[in-house]
């Protein structure tokens, strides 16, 4: 039976928030981040690897099975779906609100409201149940801009401090959901790899309790 364990991670606050959670777990990374150009990395653990992908790639990875678990927010999480993963913690890292957010001196629409976001599948459930007819522009980032030139009348994004809008004469509308980032499990590996994979999802709760205290 295959004992391996393969996590999937994303660079920049995750990384930054998961590698003590993985530390307390004893999984430790054998090269420099910040200097390595891998995207597989060896860890102090045979048989343990990391992948270190985009944000949005990482659900992907996880439920096709190619990574056992992963790290991701709440808001990639909403936005992909997927059949095959569970998600049986929630970290409490990476924290943010998933808001509407639009130019300081109100929304102004000509006729249906547009909306640019990466979120496109979660903002259109948002205002389908709010029975709010919007028009969504798919972004892949800087959504802030949107409004500045006349693409969009509002944006969906994640705020943290809400530095981001302030500084693009924006400002938050509507709170849609608050969002942190949480283990994912791929289904089947959960079920092949059972006391690999919930031994691991096991010592991550713990590592979560204790950084409480
Ligand atoms: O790699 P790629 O750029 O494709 O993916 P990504 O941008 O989603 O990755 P990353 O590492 O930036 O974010 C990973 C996860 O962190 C997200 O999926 C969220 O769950 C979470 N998170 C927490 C955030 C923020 N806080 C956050 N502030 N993700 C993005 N931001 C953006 C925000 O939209 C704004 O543009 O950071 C900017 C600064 O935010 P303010 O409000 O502090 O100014
Ligand atoms: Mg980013």
């Amino acid at each position: 039976m295959d004992k391996k364990l393969t996590i999937a991670l994303s660079k920049g606050r995750i990384l930054k928030e998961t590698l003590p959670l993985l530390a307390y777990a004893g999984i430790e990374l054998r090269d420099d981040l910040a200097t390595s150009r891998k995207l597989i990395f060896d860890t102090n653990r045979d048989d343990v690897k990391l992948l270190i992908i985009r944000a949005s790639d990482v659900p992907v990875y996880v439920d096709y099975g190619a990574a056992d678990v992963g790290v991701s927010g709440k808001d990639v999480l909403m936005e992909y779906g997927g059949e095959g993963i569970y998600e049986p913690l929630d970290l409490e890292i990476a924290k943010c609100r998933l808001m509407l957010a639009g130019p300081v001196d109100g929304i102004h629409a000509q006729g249906r409201l547009r909306i640019a976001t990466k979120y496109v599948k979660t903002a259109k459930r948002y205002f389908a149940a709010k029975s709010e007819q919007v028009e969504m522009i798919k972004l892949y980032g800087s959504m802030e801009l949107a409004p500045l030139v006349g693409l969009a009348d509002a944006i969906v994004d994640v705020v943290d401090t809400g530095n981001t809008l302030v500084a693009n004469d924006l400002k938050p509308y509507e709170h849609i959901a608050d969002i942190s980032s949480r283990l994912i499990v791929n289904k089947a590996s959960m079920k092949m790899k059972h006391a690999v994979v919930k031994g691991f999802v096991d010592k991550i709760e713990e590592a979560v309790a204790q950084r409480k205290k």
